[in-house]
């Protein structure tokens, strides 16, 4: 069963609590301070397979975003939709919004190795091999973003940027995938700056279990 959106202009996210890709866009809009309605797609029992997903979703994943009668799938896709539609995390001139979406579709086939062994530590009881392929580019690509945060602020100009959301978003369980933090200084850095802004959390502290309504944040500055 899945809940349906409040109006075609509110946003409606659908996503799951363990799922870093569902992170993303939540993490977006906690950071933008932005109103929107969450529904939660419970991957353990095979919602995600229901036809009622699939009619929302045709590859059967989290997350998806409904908005303005629009369906749009992937984590980053969604991101960039959200910079365009709300104007937060754009970037500021035509260089760094460009530069920005490079770093999305670079953590599509880079900090993806993150993800895979986290999951195959955490949800499939170690796979060896999986995670002997993928520790190693894993390691690559945390430490491509170490060097890159090393003398300045955010990927891409001197403010957060949807690629920051997008890269932090998709490693954020490197813990349970055995990766430490403080063996990339420059990452933990950044990473620490991501989490001074205003609504940021953690995703067991940000994504719900049930579905709820998010009012829009205190610190939310419309654009
Ligand atoms: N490239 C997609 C990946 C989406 C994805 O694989 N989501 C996972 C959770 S992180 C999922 O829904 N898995 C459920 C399943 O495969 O059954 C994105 O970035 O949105």
């Amino acid at each position: 069963m899945i809940g349906a959106p409040i109006s075609e202009e509110s946003l409606t996210l659908y996503g799951s609590f363990t799922s870093s890709s569902s992170y993303k866009p939540m993490l977006y809009l906690a950071l933008a301070g932005l109103p929107f309605s969450f529904r939660t797609v419970n991957l353990k029992i095979g919602v995600q397979s229901s036809p009622e997903y699939l009619a929302i979703n045709r590859w059967g994943v989290v997350p998806s975003l409904r908005h303005r009668g629009l369906t749009i799938l992937q984590s980053n896709v969604i991101l960039d939709y959200l910079a365009r539609t709300t104007g937060h995390f754009e970037g500021r001139s035509e260089q760094e919004r460009w530069q920005a979406r490079e770093w999305l579709s670079w953590e599509a086939d880079h900090i993806t190795a993150v993800a895979r062994v986290r999951h195959s530590a955490r949800f499939r009881k170690m796979h060896d091999e999986v995670i002997a392929e993928f520790r190693p580019r894993a390691e690559a690509a945390l430490s491509f973003v170490d060097n890159t945060v090393k003398d300045r602020p955010f990927l891409v100009g001197d403010e957060c940027t949807i690629a920051d959301i997008g890269c932090w978003g998709r490693m954020v369980f490197m813990a349970e995938g055995g990766f430490e933090i403080g063996h990339w200084p420059h990452l933990k850095a950044w990473a620490a700056r991501l989490e001074a802004m205003p609504g940021f959390a953690l995703p067991y502290d940000l994504i719900p279990s049930k579905d709820r309504e998010f009012p829009a944040a205190p610190h939310h500055v419309p654009r």
